[in-house]
């Protein structure tokens, strides 16, 4: 029997950075991965339009008939994960939990830094989940809405990106976190910097890593997991943009040199409906 495989959604190619850790993780799983290059940017968008993108996304891999469905951007878990969560038969699981999840439990001091998108830092969903779970802790939030064009003009490593992160986090800096949340997809590309900045004494939490440690303790809870078989797994890309742009970051990120990836327009996803089996 053919694996059903877990989907994985993200505004672009930042979201590669969870399917890397998916699938070092979860070898005997089948991925299927959309990126909405098209339209990326999420993070500097209204939040309404931000759920409307996500939703297109979603219908989409629910099309293709996926178990569990993972919201690998911080933007888009903010702004439509409660609905997806609320309508959909599936699970769903957004990447801002695993994050606060994370940072609570490495916080000696109670006091928590949260980088991210605007729109993520707008929706203060980190700090409503943190101080949720330990009302004591104190969250400071700061948008860095320059860090993903750095990463996308493959600066990441340069002497201006230095200078850009040194001026983004100097708030911060002085609030004394001891843990420091990087809620946006882009920004493990950046930890050297950022660590380099802030210092050694405070931890990076990865959200995306996070989220796929908890996928796996998903898998065996609703008895979702695929055995080890002969059966080889799958790993389709689909993007709203250019495949061989797409296809150029991908395989040197996932160190893959074939790789499947599919052009899907803004408009077929739209021409898409959502299953009334697929509801709850
Ligand atoms: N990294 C990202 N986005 C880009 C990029 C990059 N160009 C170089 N690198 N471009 O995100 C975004 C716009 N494109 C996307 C494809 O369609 C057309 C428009 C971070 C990716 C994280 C996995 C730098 C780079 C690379 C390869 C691997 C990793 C990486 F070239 F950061
Ligand atoms: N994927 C987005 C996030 O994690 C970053 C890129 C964007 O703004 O679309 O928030």
């Amino acid at each position: 029997m053919k694996k059903q495989a877990i989907g994985l959604l993200d505004s672009g190619v930042g979201g590669l950075t969870v399917m890397k850790e998916a699938m070092k993780q979860l070898p005997n799983e089948s991925f299927y991965y959309i990126g909405d290059t098209a339209r990326c940017p999420y993070g500097p968008r209204p939040e309404e339009q931000v759920k409307a993108f996500t939703w297109d996304l979603t219908r989409f891999l629910l099309d293709k008939n996926i178990k569990m469905l993972i919201i690998a951007c911080n933007t888009a878990t903010a702004a439509a994960l409660p609905e997806l969560k609320r309508v959909l038969k599936i699970p769903v699981i957004g990447v801002i939990l695993p994050g606060s999840r994370a940072a609570i439990k490495t916080t000696h001091q109670g006091r928590i830094g949260v980088i991210g998108t605007e729109g993520t830092i707008r929706s203060e969903e980190y700090r409503k989940a943190i101080k949720k779970k330990q009302q004591q802790t104190e969250v400071f939030s700061q948008a860095c809405p320059k860090f993903v064009p750095l990463v996308e003009s493959n600066q990441f490593n340069s002497a201006i990106a230095k200078k850009v992160v040194t001026e983004s986090l100097r708030d911060l800096k002085r609030q004394k976190v001891d843990t420091l949340v990087m809620g946006c997809t882009h920004y493990p590309l950046l930890k050297p910097l950022i660590q380099n900045v802030m210092g050694e004494q405070v931890t990076l939490i990865d959200s995306g890593a996070e989220t796929v440690n908890e996928v796996s303790v998903l898998l065996d809870y609703y008895d979702l997991a695929e055995e080890k078989t002969d059966q080889p797994n799958e790993r389709k890309f689909y993007t709203t943009g250019s495949v061989n742009m797409f296809k150029d970051i991908a395989s040197s990120w996932l160190k893959m040199n074939e790789i499947e990836v599919e052009h899907v327009s803004v408009e077929e996803l739209k021409g898409i409906e959502l299953n009334e089996s697929d509801r709850k």
